[in-house]
Protein backbone atom coordinates (compact mmCIF):
# COMPACT_ATOMS: atom_id res chain seq x y z
CA UNK A 1 0.00 0.00 0.00
CA UNK A 2 0.79 3.60 -0.48
CA UNK A 3 1.33 4.75 2.96
CA UNK A 4 3.18 1.53 4.24
CA UNK A 5 5.82 2.35 1.43
CA UNK A 6 5.86 6.14 2.10
CA UNK A 7 6.37 5.36 5.98
CA UNK A 8 9.55 3.09 5.01
CA UNK A 9 10.78 5.74 2.79
CA UNK A 10 10.88 8.29 5.06
CA UNK A 11 12.83 6.88 7.39
CA UNK A 12 15.60 5.45 5.05
CA UNK A 13 18.81 7.83 4.52
CA UNK A 14 20.48 5.74 2.49
CA UNK A 15 18.23 4.27 -0.35
CA UNK A 16 18.83 1.81 -3.18
CA UNK A 17 17.07 1.31 -6.32
CA UNK A 18 17.63 -1.28 -8.16
CA UNK A 19 15.36 -3.27 -11.29
CA UNK A 20 15.37 -7.01 -12.64
CA UNK A 21 17.78 -8.71 -15.54
CA UNK A 22 16.81 -7.57 -18.70
CA UNK A 23 15.71 -3.90 -17.91
CA UNK A 24 13.44 -2.44 -20.15
CA UNK A 25 11.68 0.68 -20.44
CA UNK A 26 9.55 0.11 -17.74
CA UNK A 27 11.75 -0.84 -15.44
CA UNK A 28 14.44 1.87 -16.35
CA UNK A 29 11.63 4.89 -16.07
CA UNK A 30 10.37 3.85 -12.79
CA UNK A 31 13.57 3.51 -11.17
CA UNK A 32 14.58 7.48 -13.37
CA UNK A 33 11.45 8.88 -11.87
CA UNK A 34 11.45 7.44 -8.53
CA UNK A 35 15.17 8.35 -7.91
CA UNK A 36 14.38 12.14 -8.50
CA UNK A 37 11.19 12.24 -6.71
CA UNK A 38 12.66 10.76 -3.90
CA UNK A 39 15.41 13.73 -3.73
CA UNK A 40 13.11 15.56 -3.97
CA UNK A 41 10.69 14.61 -1.43
CA UNK A 42 13.28 13.42 1.12
CA UNK A 43 16.48 15.92 0.46
CA UNK A 44 18.24 14.31 3.08
CA UNK A 45 17.84 10.90 1.45
CA UNK A 46 21.15 9.47 -0.79
CA UNK A 47 19.87 7.46 -3.88
CA UNK A 48 21.71 5.34 -5.18
CA UNK A 49 20.75 3.13 -8.55
CA UNK A 50 22.61 -0.41 -8.40
CA UNK A 51 21.67 -2.47 -11.29
CA UNK A 52 23.35 -6.02 -12.49
CA UNK A 53 23.80 -4.74 -16.33
CA UNK A 54 24.68 -0.98 -17.43
CA UNK A 55 21.95 1.29 -18.30
CA UNK A 56 21.19 -0.11 -21.79
CA UNK A 57 21.82 2.97 -24.42
CA UNK A 58 18.25 3.12 -26.00
CA UNK A 59 17.26 4.98 -22.29
CA UNK A 60 20.29 7.02 -21.63
CA UNK A 61 18.47 9.57 -22.47
CA UNK A 62 15.70 9.22 -19.78
CA UNK A 63 18.04 8.95 -16.78
CA UNK A 64 20.45 12.20 -17.72
CA UNK A 65 22.96 13.15 -16.07
CA UNK A 66 21.53 13.08 -12.57
CA UNK A 67 20.74 9.39 -12.28
CA UNK A 68 23.47 7.11 -12.71
CA UNK A 69 23.20 3.35 -12.86
CA UNK A 70 25.92 1.94 -11.46
CA UNK A 71 27.28 -1.50 -11.11
CA UNK A 72 27.58 -3.59 -7.76
CA UNK A 73 30.96 -3.33 -7.30
CA UNK A 74 29.96 0.83 -6.36
CA UNK A 75 27.98 -0.69 -2.97
CA UNK A 76 30.25 0.59 -0.28
CA UNK A 77 28.06 -0.32 2.94
CA UNK A 78 24.89 -1.92 3.77
CA UNK A 79 21.55 0.45 2.45
CA UNK A 80 18.83 1.13 4.72
CA UNK A 81 16.47 0.47 2.27
CA UNK A 82 16.34 -1.54 -0.90
CA UNK A 83 13.71 -1.21 -3.49
CA UNK A 84 13.40 -3.37 -6.95
CA UNK A 85 11.05 -1.95 -9.30
CA UNK A 86 9.50 -3.93 -12.28
CA UNK A 87 9.92 -7.36 -11.18
CA UNK A 88 10.64 -9.53 -8.61
CA UNK A 89 13.65 -9.41 -6.20
CA UNK A 90 15.03 -13.04 -7.23
CA UNK A 91 16.15 -11.87 -10.84
CA UNK A 92 19.07 -9.09 -9.58
CA UNK A 93 21.80 -11.09 -10.99
CA UNK A 94 24.82 -9.68 -8.93
CA UNK A 95 22.78 -7.00 -7.40
CA UNK A 96 20.88 -9.44 -5.37
CA UNK A 97 23.77 -9.50 -2.69
CA UNK A 98 23.07 -5.51 -2.12
CA UNK A 99 19.66 -6.15 -2.28
CA UNK A 100 19.19 -8.93 0.26
CA UNK A 101 21.93 -6.94 2.80
CA UNK A 102 19.32 -3.60 3.00
CA UNK A 103 17.71 -3.65 6.11
CA UNK A 104 14.21 -3.09 4.64
CA UNK A 105 13.77 -4.93 1.31
CA UNK A 106 11.07 -3.24 -0.62
CA UNK A 107 9.19 -4.07 -4.14
CA UNK A 108 6.71 -1.64 -6.29
CA UNK A 109 5.12 -3.82 -9.32
CA UNK A 110 2.61 -4.47 -11.55
CA UNK A 111 3.53 -8.69 -12.54
CA UNK A 112 1.02 -11.33 -11.32
CA UNK A 113 3.80 -13.37 -10.96
CA UNK A 114 4.91 -11.42 -7.99
CA UNK A 115 4.80 -12.58 -3.99
CA UNK A 116 4.41 -9.77 -1.66
CA UNK A 117 5.68 -12.36 0.75
CA UNK A 118 9.56 -12.31 -0.69
CA UNK A 119 9.94 -8.48 0.76
CA UNK A 120 9.50 -6.89 3.96
CA UNK A 121 7.52 -4.10 2.02
CA UNK A 122 5.04 -4.36 -1.06
CA UNK A 123 3.28 -1.95 -3.70
CA UNK A 124 2.04 -4.54 -6.05
CA UNK A 125 -1.16 -3.77 -8.60
CA UNK A 126 -1.13 -6.11 -11.50
CA UNK A 127 -4.44 -3.48 -12.54
CA UNK A 128 -1.40 -1.20 -13.39
CA UNK A 129 -0.36 -0.76 -16.96
CA UNK A 130 3.41 -0.06 -16.30
CA UNK A 131 5.20 0.23 -12.92
CA UNK A 132 5.71 3.83 -13.79
CA UNK A 133 2.09 4.24 -13.28
CA UNK A 134 2.36 3.63 -9.51
CA UNK A 135 5.51 5.34 -9.04
CA UNK A 136 2.91 8.51 -10.36
CA UNK A 137 0.73 7.37 -7.44
CA UNK A 138 3.37 7.47 -4.98
CA UNK A 139 4.45 11.33 -6.33
CA UNK A 140 0.84 12.16 -6.22
CA UNK A 141 0.82 10.45 -2.54
CA UNK A 142 3.67 12.81 -1.71
CA UNK A 143 2.12 16.12 -2.91
CA UNK A 144 5.74 16.06 -5.64
CA UNK A 145 4.88 18.45 -8.55
CA UNK A 146 4.69 16.56 -11.65
CA UNK A 147 7.26 18.14 -14.34
CA UNK A 148 8.48 17.26 -17.72
CA UNK A 149 12.01 15.38 -15.77
CA UNK A 150 9.28 13.47 -14.01
CA UNK A 151 6.66 12.49 -16.55
CA UNK A 152 9.01 11.78 -19.64
CA UNK A 153 9.96 8.70 -17.51
CA UNK A 154 6.96 7.64 -16.54
CA UNK A 155 5.25 8.35 -20.38
CA UNK A 156 8.40 6.22 -21.55
CA UNK A 157 7.33 2.82 -19.30
CA UNK A 158 3.43 3.51 -20.05
CA UNK A 159 4.32 3.18 -23.57
CA UNK A 160 6.83 0.46 -23.51
CA UNK A 161 4.30 -1.63 -21.24
CA UNK A 162 1.17 -1.50 -23.58
CA UNK A 163 2.89 -0.78 -27.00
CA UNK A 164 2.00 2.19 -26.92
CA UNK A 165 -1.53 1.85 -25.65
CA UNK A 166 -2.55 -1.21 -27.83
CA UNK A 167 -2.48 -3.84 -25.05
CA UNK A 168 -5.73 -4.65 -23.17
CA UNK A 169 -3.88 -3.38 -19.95
CA UNK A 170 -4.47 -0.42 -21.19
CA UNK A 171 -7.05 0.87 -18.83
CA UNK A 172 -8.76 4.75 -18.18
CA UNK A 173 -6.15 5.50 -15.61
CA UNK A 174 -3.75 4.89 -17.73
CA UNK A 175 -4.83 6.70 -20.47
CA UNK A 176 -5.87 9.61 -17.29
CA UNK A 177 -2.28 9.69 -16.20
CA UNK A 178 -0.32 10.14 -19.96
CA UNK A 179 -3.31 12.99 -20.39
CA UNK A 180 -1.36 14.70 -16.78
CA UNK A 181 2.04 13.36 -18.76
CA UNK A 182 0.99 14.99 -21.63
CA UNK A 183 0.42 18.53 -20.35
CA UNK A 184 3.85 19.17 -18.97
CA UNK A 185 5.10 19.38 -22.06
CA UNK A 186 7.07 15.85 -22.52
CA UNK A 187 8.07 15.24 -26.67
CA UNK A 188 5.11 12.71 -26.37
CA UNK A 189 6.13 10.93 -29.80
CA UNK A 190 9.87 11.77 -29.38
CA UNK A 191 9.81 9.31 -26.32
CA UNK A 192 8.04 6.31 -28.31
CA UNK A 193 10.18 6.55 -31.13
CA UNK A 194 13.34 6.20 -29.30
CA UNK A 195 11.91 4.00 -26.65
CA UNK A 196 10.19 1.69 -29.09
CA UNK A 197 10.06 2.65 -32.90
CA UNK A 198 13.96 3.58 -33.42
CA UNK A 199 15.52 -0.14 -34.44
CA UNK A 200 19.42 -1.36 -35.21
CA UNK A 201 19.34 -2.28 -38.84
CA UNK A 202 20.68 -5.79 -37.22
CA UNK A 203 17.46 -6.26 -35.43
CA UNK A 204 15.48 -5.45 -38.49
CA UNK A 205 17.55 -8.01 -40.56
CA UNK A 206 17.14 -10.76 -37.01
CA UNK A 207 13.14 -10.13 -37.38
CA UNK A 208 13.86 -11.41 -40.94
CA UNK A 209 15.77 -14.80 -39.87
CA UNK A 210 13.01 -15.22 -37.05
CA UNK A 211 10.19 -14.95 -40.08
CA UNK A 212 12.21 -17.44 -41.74
CA UNK A 213 12.38 -19.72 -39.22
CA UNK A 214 8.65 -19.94 -38.50
CA UNK A 215 7.80 -23.11 -37.23
CA UNK A 216 3.87 -24.07 -36.16
CA UNK A 217 3.29 -26.75 -33.63
CA UNK A 218 0.15 -27.31 -31.09
CA UNK A 219 -2.44 -27.98 -33.90
CA UNK A 220 -1.00 -24.69 -35.37
CA UNK A 221 -2.03 -22.92 -32.61
CA UNK A 222 1.96 -21.80 -31.58
CA UNK A 223 4.29 -20.78 -33.92
CA UNK A 224 7.59 -20.28 -32.63
CA UNK A 225 11.13 -19.24 -33.78
CA UNK A 226 14.55 -19.63 -32.81
CA UNK A 227 17.60 -16.83 -32.97
CA UNK A 228 20.76 -17.37 -34.94
CA UNK A 229 22.87 -18.28 -32.02
CA UNK A 230 24.54 -14.72 -30.75
CA UNK A 231 21.74 -12.75 -31.71
CA UNK A 232 20.69 -11.73 -27.97
CA UNK A 233 23.90 -9.76 -27.95
CA UNK A 234 24.08 -8.30 -31.67
CA UNK A 235 20.92 -6.53 -31.19
CA UNK A 236 18.54 -6.41 -28.62
CA UNK A 237 15.86 -8.87 -29.26
CA UNK A 238 12.97 -7.00 -27.17
CA UNK A 239 9.31 -7.00 -29.22
CA UNK A 240 10.24 -9.67 -31.54
CA UNK A 241 8.13 -12.33 -30.29
CA UNK A 242 5.38 -9.92 -31.07
CA UNK A 243 5.10 -10.84 -34.82
CA UNK A 244 4.36 -14.43 -34.28
CA UNK A 245 1.28 -14.32 -31.90
CA UNK A 246 -0.17 -12.21 -34.43
CA UNK A 247 -0.02 -14.98 -37.14
CA UNK A 248 -4.05 -15.60 -38.07
CA UNK A 249 -5.20 -18.81 -36.23
CA UNK A 250 -2.54 -18.77 -33.99
CA UNK A 251 -2.29 -18.60 -29.63
CA UNK A 252 0.76 -18.36 -28.59
CA UNK A 253 3.71 -16.80 -30.30
CA UNK A 254 7.33 -17.96 -28.34
CA UNK A 255 10.54 -17.09 -29.19
CA UNK A 256 13.86 -18.94 -27.89
CA UNK A 257 17.49 -17.15 -28.39
CA UNK A 258 20.50 -17.98 -26.75
CA UNK A 259 21.69 -15.94 -23.67
CA UNK A 260 25.42 -15.24 -23.24
CA UNK A 261 25.25 -17.49 -20.34
CA UNK A 262 24.52 -20.38 -23.14
CA UNK A 263 21.13 -20.63 -21.52
CA UNK A 264 18.25 -20.05 -23.82
CA UNK A 265 15.77 -17.24 -23.20
CA UNK A 266 12.11 -18.31 -23.80
CA UNK A 267 9.63 -15.22 -24.98
CA UNK A 268 6.04 -15.93 -24.61
CA UNK A 269 3.14 -13.87 -25.83
CA UNK A 270 -0.78 -14.74 -25.72
CA UNK A 271 -3.98 -13.36 -28.09
CA UNK A 272 -5.47 -14.28 -24.65
CA UNK A 273 -7.47 -17.29 -24.44
CA UNK A 274 -3.59 -19.22 -22.85
CA UNK A 275 -2.31 -17.37 -19.67
CA UNK A 276 1.57 -17.52 -20.63
CA UNK A 277 2.93 -16.56 -17.13
CA UNK A 278 1.01 -20.10 -16.05
CA UNK A 279 3.32 -21.38 -19.39
CA UNK A 280 6.60 -19.93 -18.49
CA UNK A 281 6.15 -21.07 -14.80
CA UNK A 282 4.96 -24.49 -15.95
CA UNK A 283 8.60 -24.53 -18.27
CA UNK A 284 10.63 -23.55 -15.38
CA UNK A 285 9.26 -22.24 -11.50
CA UNK A 286 11.22 -19.50 -12.24
CA UNK A 287 9.14 -18.30 -15.13
CA UNK A 288 6.71 -15.54 -15.01
CA UNK A 289 5.38 -12.11 -16.51
CA UNK A 290 2.04 -11.13 -17.58
CA UNK A 291 -1.36 -13.15 -18.81
CA UNK A 292 -0.21 -12.37 -22.36
CA UNK A 293 3.50 -11.41 -22.16
CA UNK A 294 5.83 -13.69 -20.23
CA UNK A 295 8.94 -15.31 -20.74
CA UNK A 296 11.50 -17.70 -19.05
CA UNK A 297 15.17 -18.47 -19.10
CA UNK A 298 16.33 -22.74 -19.55
CA UNK A 299 19.34 -24.28 -20.36
CA UNK A 300 20.35 -25.82 -23.35
CA UNK A 301 20.76 -27.47 -25.95
CA UNK A 302 18.51 -25.29 -28.21
CA UNK A 303 16.17 -28.96 -28.39
CA UNK A 304 15.58 -29.45 -24.97
CA UNK A 305 14.43 -26.09 -24.43
CA UNK A 306 11.81 -26.19 -27.53
CA UNK A 307 10.64 -29.78 -26.52
CA UNK A 308 9.91 -27.87 -22.76
CA UNK A 309 8.14 -25.07 -24.84
CA UNK A 310 6.05 -27.50 -26.97
CA UNK A 311 5.12 -29.59 -24.16
CA UNK A 312 3.81 -26.42 -21.94
CA UNK A 313 2.07 -25.30 -24.62
CA UNK A 314 0.28 -28.20 -25.35
CA UNK A 315 -0.52 -28.67 -22.33
CA UNK A 316 -2.10 -25.32 -21.56
CA UNK A 317 -3.83 -25.59 -24.57
CA UNK A 318 -5.71 -29.05 -23.98
CA UNK A 319 -9.23 -29.07 -23.45
CA UNK A 320 -10.47 -29.80 -20.54
CA UNK A 321 -11.74 -33.00 -19.64
CA UNK A 322 -15.33 -32.73 -18.28
CA UNK A 323 -16.08 -33.41 -14.92
MN1 LIG B 1 6.45 -3.33 -16.33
Amino acid sequence: MPHQITATVARARRIMLTGPLDLDGDAVGAIVALARALRRRWSHAQVQVITDEALPARYAFLAGDDVVFERPEAVEAPFDLAIVLDGDSRRLGQASAAFEAATVRAQIDHHRSSNPEWVDVAFLDTAAASTTELVLQLLDWWGVPLDASLAAPIFAGLVFDTSIFRYRLTRPPALRAAARLLETGIDHAGIVEQVLLEQSEAKIRLRGQMITAIQRAAEGRLAWSVLPPGAQVDADVGGLVDDLVFIEGVAVGALLSERPDGRFKISLRSKGAVDVSRVAQAIDPSGGGHQRAAGVNVEGPVDRAAARLLAAVEAALAPVPPA
